[in-house]
């Protein structure tokens, strides 16, 4: 998934009476210094106006629908496609992979409602909204796939993403973004809040909680577990399969899944970044000091210590 959904028609769409179209979203403040929106405290893109929460709000689930759930950063892009290559999803009759960001598995809060209203039973879509924000419905089958990362990771990848999307105009240091990462002041808000109310329903039999660390170790694995989760068979060798065209060279070559059709929209006119960047564990060593890492640490403990929930921040 695209986070810095921009795809502008989707957005006019959605907006009620006025035309977003055009406008400048959000505000920088004293705090902050990127673009961004505000909701019942929570920081959000620029584009993720009042209006749009409330929308949000009253999404209308469907019985069957699939969610893919992330914080920020955490290789949606990465299950979006596994799930394409699983459960074949289409698009609605009328409408092309460019018509909608995400395409066959869109994007939650991008996406036109009516869009969404159009797509084929069961619905596979992305988001990173929080869980008290993500819809459910408890007299429905709705199935939620949470892929959590570590956060050292998350933040490095979240700090080049933002310094190239246009629409947040902020091109900070390292050290300014890990400031606001480790107070919550970034889009989706806290990443310790986020995974950890997740992890909290990890035993839901309705939620999946995965790791990006575990996904890299075994992806024919953990493709298995989705893929039963989502009630198909694979076989081991279609499970490679599946595997090898969700690859990060694979998905990088792809122009369904590397974004490049959508990056005049997106990323600052001189930006040569490729969404696809790294997807490595470990880049976070190129980036943390010594005492950046120390002072990151203590928070990862105050926040995690004593859950349940740990990451590996290295893989062989
Ligand atoms: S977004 O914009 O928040 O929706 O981005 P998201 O898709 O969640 O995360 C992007 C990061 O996931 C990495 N990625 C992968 N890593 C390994 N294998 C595969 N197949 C894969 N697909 C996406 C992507 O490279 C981003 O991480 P970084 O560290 O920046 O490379």
């Amino acid at each position: 998934m695209m986070t810095q959904a921009l795809v502008k028609t989707e957005i006019n769409l959605e907006s009620k009476n006025e035309t977003i179209h055009g406008k400048v979203w959000g505000q920088k403040t004293e705090e902050i210094k990127f673009r961004h929106s505000r909701f019942n405290g929570l920081v959000l893109l620029p584009y993720m106006t009042e209006e749009r929460m409330n929308l949000l709000a009253e999404f209308p689930t469907r019985d069957g629908d699939v969610y893919v759930v992330t914080y920020m950063k955490s290789a949606t892009t990465w299950l979006a496609q596994i799930i394409r290559e699983i459960a074949k999803p289409t698009m609605p009759e009328g409408l092309t992979e460019e018509d909608v960001l995400g395409g066959t598995v869109p994007c939650l809060e991008a996406a036109n409602f009516q869009h969404l209203a159009a797509y084929p039973s069961p619905r596979h879509m992305v988001t990173h909204l929080p869980y008290s924000l993500t819809p459910k419905n408890s007299q429905q089958n709705l199935k939620y796939i949470y892929n959590a990362r570590n956060p050292r990771d998350v933040a490095v990848s979240m700090f080049h993403y933002m310094r190239v999307l246009e629409k947040l105009d902020w091109d900070g240091t390292w050290d300014e973004f890990l400031g606001y990462f480790m107070k919550g002041d970034v889009p989706y808000g806290s990443y310790f809040d986020h995974v950890l109310e997740w992890w909290a329903h990890r035993n839901d039999e309705n939620v999946l909680f995965l790791k990006y660390e575990d996904l890299k170790k075994a992806p024919v694995e953990y493709i298995t577990k989705i893929a039963e989760f989502l009630g198909y068979s694979l076989s081991r060798q279609e499970a490679e399969r599946v595997s090898e065209e969700c690859s990060f060279s694979a998905m990088k070559a792809n122009k369904n899944t590397n974004y490049d059709r959508y990056r005049h929209q997106i990323y600052k006119k001189e930006s040569d970044f490729n969404f696809m960047r790294k997807g490595i564990v470990g880049d976070w060593q190129n980036h943390f000091s010594h005492e950046q890492l120390a002072e990151f640490n203590q928070l990862y403990a105050s926040r995690m210590n004593g859950t349940g929930l740990d990451f590996e921040f290295t893989i062989q």
